[in-house]
C-alpha cells in the first residue's frame, strides 16, 4: 500500500491557496486568495481582531435571520454572524483562542466547541446556558498534536436539534505547525439536511404528531441536502490535481455514507486529526457529527462526477423512511478543461499515533445504550453517571441492545477505539465520535489528561439526545 501510495500524484499550487481556506468574514487580516471553487463553495472564515501573536480572538452572534436557504425561497433561521454555515474558525495549534459571543436569540443556548480539548468552562455544555441578551467570552488554548477539523454548535438543555436544524452550526479548522500535506489545496465540506413547508419556514412539527413522533424516533431527517449550505454546487478540481478535503456532518440525524462513483478516495484523517498512514477508501461512513479528511483526485479534462449520498440503513423497521435506499447527489466535481498539473508524491506516513497503554487502565465502564436511555435511565444534570479523576486511563465498552444505531460522543477527550464486536480497530485514530450500529458494541479507551469538570457523553441524534439520552462523566481534580 505504501508503495503504491508514494506514487500517487498532485499538484503543487502556490502557498497563497493553501491553509485558510475561505474569504475573510470582514476586512482585517490580508484577504487570502481563494480559487474559483473555493469562493463559491468554502464559508467565511471567522475575522481575528487580536494583534498579539498566537492569538484568535473573534466575535460571534446567534441571532435570528431570513436567508435563501433554498434556492428561490426564504426561511426564517438561527444564525450565527448572519450565516448558515456559520463562518469557520481558522486556529494553528497553540493558539490562545478567545471567543466573545453574543446571544441576540429568542431562547438560551450555548456554545460547544465539538471535540476540542479544553476547559469545562468552555465546553459550552447545558451547564453554562447564556439567556437571551447576554455574552460570554469562551476561552480556551488548542493542544499541540490536535490539528484536525471540528465543528461547533449550541448545546442547550433539550434543544439542541432545534438549534441547528435553524442553522446553528459552523465549522473549526485547527492547522498543524508541521502539517505533512500542505500543498494541497483544502475544501471545507460541512455536510447537513433539512426540511421545509411550502412556504419556506423550516418544518419542526408539533411533538405529538404523527410527524414529530418519527421524528424524535429516527432524529429529525430532511429530503434537502447541503453542501456549506447549498444545494448541489459545483467544485472545481485540475485534472492530476489532488484535494484535501475536510468533511463535516452536521446534521441532527443523517448518517451520510459518502462514495465518488468511478474513483476511490484517500483518507487522511478522522475527527481528531490525521492518521498515521494515508488509506484508500471506496467510501466513507459519516455519523452526526462526524469529521474524516478525505483526498480526492481530478478526472480526466472538461468532466463531471458527483459526491453522492449513499443508502444507509440506521433505523428501526418500524419508522424506516420509504426512501432510505436511495441514492442521493450532493455536489458536482467539475474537472477543468486546462491541462493535466504537475505532481507531486503523498508521504507514506503521516505522523505517529502514540497507542494510550491498556494495561494503565483503572477502571472499565459499561454504557448501554437502549432507545433514548443510557444505562437505563435519562439524563439527569442532578446525576453523576460515571466518576472518575484526572489522570485515570479508562475503557468503555458501549453496547447498542436496540435495532437502531446510537452515535456516541464524548465531551473533552478523544479516545482511541479499540475494538468493534471484537474485531480490533485496524487504525489507530483520535476519536470524538463512534457510531454504535443497531445490537453491536465496541471498546475505546480514554485518558483523562486534565481539566476538572462535568462532560457530557450522548447519542448524537440530537432528537435522542435532547430526550434523555446523555450522561455526565465527572472527571474529578
Ligand atoms: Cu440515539
Amino acid at each position: 500500500m505504501s508503495k503504491m501510495l508514494m506514487l500517487l500524484t498532485v499538484l503543487v499550487l502556490p502557498a497563497t491557496l493553501v491553509a485558510p481556506s475561505g474569504p475573510r468574514e470582514t476586512s482585517g487580516a490580508p484577504a487570502i486568495k481563494p480559487d474559483a471553487g473555493a469562493l463559491a463553495l468554502n464559508p467565511p472564515l471567522l475575522a481575528n481582531i487580536s494583534k498579539r501573536p498566537k492569538t484568535v480572538e473573534v466575535n460571534l452572534t446567534a441571532a435570528v435571520a431570513r436567508l435563501e436557504l433554498q434556492p428561490g425561497v426564504m426561511s426564517e433561521v438561527f444564525a450565527y454572524n448572519g450565516h448558515v454555515p456559520g463562518p469557520t474558525l481558522d486556529l494553528r495549534e497553540g493558539d490562545h483562542v478567545i471567543i466573545h459571543f453574543r446571544n441576540e436569540l429568542p431562547e438560551p443556548t450555548t456554545v460547544h466547541w465539538h471535540g476540542i480539548h479544553l476547559p469545562f468552562e468552555s465546553d459550552g455544555s447545558p451547564f453554562h446556558p447564556i439567556k437571551p441578551g447576554e455574552s460570554k467570552d469562551y476561552d480556551f488554548t488548542v493542544r499541540p498534536g490536535t490539528a484536525g477539523t471540528y465543528w461547533y454548535h449550541p448545546h442547550p438543555d433539550q434543544r439542541t436539534g432545534f438549534a441547528i436544524g435553524k442553522g446553528l452550526f459552523g465549522a473549526i479548522v485547527v492547522h498543524a505547525a508541521d502539517d505533512p500535506l500542505p500543498q494541497l489545496a483544502e475544501k471545507l465540506l460541512i455536510l447537513s439536511d433539512n426540511r421545509f413547508l411550502q412556504d419556506g419556514a423550516i418544518d419542526f412539527p408539533e411533538p405529538a404528531s404523527h410527524h414529530g413522533s418519527i421524528d424524535e424516533e429516527n432524529g429529525r431527517e430532511g429530503p434537502v441536502l447541503f453542501v456549506n449550505g447549498q444545494v448541489m454546487p459545483t467544485l472545481r478540481i485540475r485534472s492530476g490535481e489532488m484535494q484535501r478535503w475536510r468533511v463535516v456532518n452536521s446534521s441532527a440525524g443523517r448518517i451520510f455514507r459518502i462514495a465518488l462513483p468511478g474513483q476511490t478516495m484517500i483518507q487522511v484523517g478522522t475527527d481528531g486529526g490525521l492518521l498515521e498512514k494515508p488509506i484508500e477508501v471506496k467510501e466513507v461512513l459519516l455519523a452526526t457529527g462526524e469529521r474524516a479528511e478525505l483526498l480526492v483526485r481530478g478526472g480526466a479534462p472538461g468532466t463531471k462526477t458527483a459526491l453522492q449520498n449513499l443508502p444507509y440503513d440506521r433505523y428501526s423497521p418500524q419508522t424506516r423512511p420509504a426512501d432510505w435506499n436511495v441514492t442521493r447527489d450532493l455536489l458536482t466535481l467539475e474537472t477543468t478543461a486546462g491541462p493535466t498539473v504537475r505532481p507531486v508524491a503523498i508521504p507514506a506516513a503521516l505522523r505517529k499515533i502514540i497507542p494510550l497503554d491498556t494495561t494503565k487502565v483503572t477502571a472499565v465502564r459499561q454504557i448501554v445504550f437502549g432507545q433514548g436511555i443510557i444505562n437505563g435511565h435519562t439524563m439527569d444534570m442532578a446525576r453523576v453517571d460515571v466518576s472518575t479523576h484526572v489522570g485515570a486511563t479508562e475503557i468503555w465498552e458501549i453496547t447498542n441492545i436496540v435495532g437502531m444505531d446510537h452515535p456516541f460522543h464524548l465531551h473533552g477527550f478523544q479516545f482511541q477505539v479499540l475494538d468493534r464486536d471484537g474485531v480490533r480497530e485496524p487504525h489507530l485514530a483520535w476519536k470524538d465520535m463512534l457510531n454504535i450500529p443497531k445490537h453491536s458494541s465496541a471498546r475505546i479507551i480514554v485518558r483523562y489528561d486534565d481539566y476538572p469538570g462535568k462532560w457530557m457523553f450522548h447519542c448524537h441524534i440530537l432528537d435522542h439526545e435532547d430526550h434523555g439520552m446523555m450522561g455526565v462523566l465527572e472527571v474529578k481534580p
